[in-house]
This record gives structure tokens, C-alpha cells and sequence, in this order.
């Protein structure tokens, strides 16, 4: 018997549907305007690697994780990959997500002694049935696979750490305070702030991917993990849609699963910063005056390449990069 769905399939309204398919969704791909976003001002380097993969026609896969390894291996970055500050014990743990323009999502969380986890991130993607691994799994399955195991932790961080531990009170609320401190600077010391990157691209074909990869909170407790390696929370890619991705502190994030609300907001109509808008919006309904007391901050790219983001303090700043090159946004804040 031909079920009534079947039937509708079959039938021309089925067909009907298909072809209005591209109209309902609003945007049918925008080709040859290869985007890419990302958080924080000096993340520009990262975004012009990723450009010059994206420029000749490269994926917006393959962007993501080129640009954001450059954030991974630099050890003035000291929130990301080698040089990011440790955990409460002196221990650098990493937390990275993936995601395509499929549906297809990768992530790894606190792990050890792994530099590039963008790379590892994308390797649980592709290469096993799973979507997240954690902790001594992720590095054994880091090492199987080919990948160096590296100290990770550079003097200056491990200098930075022994002088937090002089007066530490191993209190979980210090760590927010540092990373509020490292993420809601002036404008002018912002310029110089390094922090997790959030990485969204679209490329030539007019698809989407994203990645992000962090060494999470400073001094955070172990075994903490924050938004950066949940899907939907630090990050969510929809190519119908658009991409988004989160900065700060990740325990709000994760409670409004914040890059995807982002992206419903997108699909209700609302451009890329009105719909970052609303959901740092969300935070503040949730959490009333404790929303005064922590940073977050959300970027967007949508299909057409068009970008925003918006952040609960002042101090967040984002990066683009462009076929008109690279541009750097203060974001609008909540207060
Ligand atoms: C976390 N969201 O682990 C990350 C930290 C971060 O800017 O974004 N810092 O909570």
C-alpha cells in the first residue's frame, strides 16, 4: 500500500517541493565570494591562510583547518594549541571541533600533548564511526595515527601558571575571572588579545564548514571542558543556512547550545549580528546579573557571505577575510 508521504513523493507535489526548494530556503549558493570569520582580531593571519586556500578554489574544509593550525602553532597564542595556559596542575589540555557542509562533525576533547587537534578532530571525522573521543583515548588514537606527541607547554605559559599559583585559590570562579580578563580587554590592548579561534568559511562552490579549537579556560580544573569541542555550542555549521561560532566563557554557551541557536535565528530571518544579538540575549534572560559578570561572544557567516557577531561586554573583536582582504569588526555589545 503507497503511504500518504510516499505518495506525496511520488507525486508532483513532491516534485513541486523540490524544485521550490531552493526559494523556501531563501539563499541558493552564492558561487566565486569566498568568506572567512573568525574570533579575535589577530586571528587575521590564520584567516589569510585560510583565504589562500579558499582563493583558488579549495574547500571550506580545508580552509578552516589550514587557518586555524596557524592559531595551533603559535605560541603567542596562549589559548590555543602549543603555548596555551595550562590547567590548575600546569597541564595543557585541548579541546577542538569540525564540521562540513554535509552534516559531518568531528571533535576531541581533553587532550594531551596534541598540537594540531583541528587535524585530530578532522582524523574522528573521517576516519572513525564516532564523532567526539576524550582524553587518553583521543591521544591514543592521536598517536596511532601518526601524530607527534609534544610538551606543548612554553616557558612563558608555565612562568604565567607558577605565578598564578602563588596566590591560587584553586576556586573554579578565579578561572572565569582570568579568561573575562583575557577576553573583554580595551579595544587597544584587544588588538594584542589572543584567544580561542572560532573559524567559519565559505568557499567557491558557496559551501560552508567550520572549525574551532581552544586550550579552553586558563587554569581551569581538570578534566573541565567548555563549548569549543560540543557541536552546536561552540560551533554549528547548515548549509542552507549559515555558520556560527562562540568565544568566552563556555559554560554559558554550552547552556544555550549557542552556535546552533544562532543559526535557528538565521533561519527565522534575522541577518547574521541580529541573530548573534539574540542569542547572547538569551544568556542575559537566563542568567540576569550573572550575565554582567561574564564574556561571550558569537560570529556568524551566512550563505550569502554575509557576516555579524555580537558579544555580552565590550572588548570582542572579530576577523575577516575577503576577496576585498582582510577586515577587523569591533563587535556591538549587550553592556
Ligand atoms: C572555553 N570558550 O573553553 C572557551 C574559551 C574561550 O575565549 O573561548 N576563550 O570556555
Amino acid at each position: 500500500m503507497l503511504h500518504r508521504r510516499n505518495f506525496l513523493q511520488a507525486s508532483g507535489l513532491g516534485i513541486l517541493g523540490w524544485l521550490l526548494r531552493p526559494a523556501l530556503n531563501g539563499s541558493p549558493n552564492v558561487r566565486n565570494n569566498p568568506v572567512v570569520l573568525s574570533t579575535w582580531a589577530p586571528n587575521t593571519k590564520a584567516n589569510a591562510k585560510a583565504f589562500s586556500v579558499l582563493e583558488p578554489g579549495g574547500s571550506a574544509l580545508d580552509a578552516v583547518e589550514a587557518g586555524i593550525k596557524i592559531a595551533e602553532a603559535d605560541p603567542s597564542d596562549q589559548s590555543v594549541g602549543y603555548g596555551g595556559l595550562p590547567d590548575r596542575d600546569g597541564r595543557v589540555t585541548l579541546d577542538a571541533c569540525i564540521m562540513d557542509h554535509q552534516g559531518n562533525i568531528g571533535a576531541v576533547m581533553f587532550v594531551e600533548h596534541i598540537k594540531h587537534v583541528i587535524s585530530l578532530a578532522r582524523m574522528v571525522m573521517e576516519k572513525t564511526p564516532h564523532v567526539q573521543l576524550a582524553g587518553e583515548g583521543a591521544l591514543q588514537f592521536a598517536l596511532e595515527s601518526g601524530f607527534q606527541k609534544e610538551n606543548l607547554l612554553t616557558p612563558e605559559s608555565e612562568k604565567a601558571w607558577k605565578k598564578w599559583l602563588i596566590d591560587a585559590k584553586y576556586d573554579p570562579q578565579q578561572s572565569i575571572d582570568i579568561l573575562n580578563q583575557q577576553s573583554s580587554k580595551t579595544i587597544k590592548g584587544q588588538i594584542d588579545n589572543h584567544d580561542t579561534i572560532g573559524m567559519v568559511a565559505l568557499d567557491n562552490d558557496g559551501n560552508l564548514s567550520g572549525g574551532c579549537s581552544t586550550s579552553g579556560m586558563a587554569y581551569k580544573m581538570r578534566g573541565r571542558v567548555g563549548d569549543s569541542p560540543i557541536i552546536g555550542a561552540g560551533l554549528y555549521v547548515d548549509n542552507e543556512i549559515g555558520a556560527a561560532t562562540a568565544t568566552g566563557v563556555g559554560e554559558e554557551v554550552v547552556r544555550i547550545c549557542g552556535s546552533h541557536t544562532v543559526i535557528e535565528l538565521m533561519r527565522q530571518g534575522l541577518s547574521p549580528e541580529q541573530a548573534c544579538k539574540r542569542a547572547v540575549e538569551r544568556i542575559v534572560r537566563m542568567q540576569g546579573e550573572k550575565a554582567r559578570k561574564v564574556q561571550v561572544g558569537f560570529i556568524a557567516l551566512d550563505k550569502k557571505g554575509r557576516v555579524g557577531g555580537y558579544a555580552l561586554q565590550k572588548g570582542f573583536t572579530y576577523a575577516m577575510h575577503s576577496k576585498a582582504g582582510p577586515k577587523i569588526f569591533q563587535a556591538k555589545s549587550i553592556y
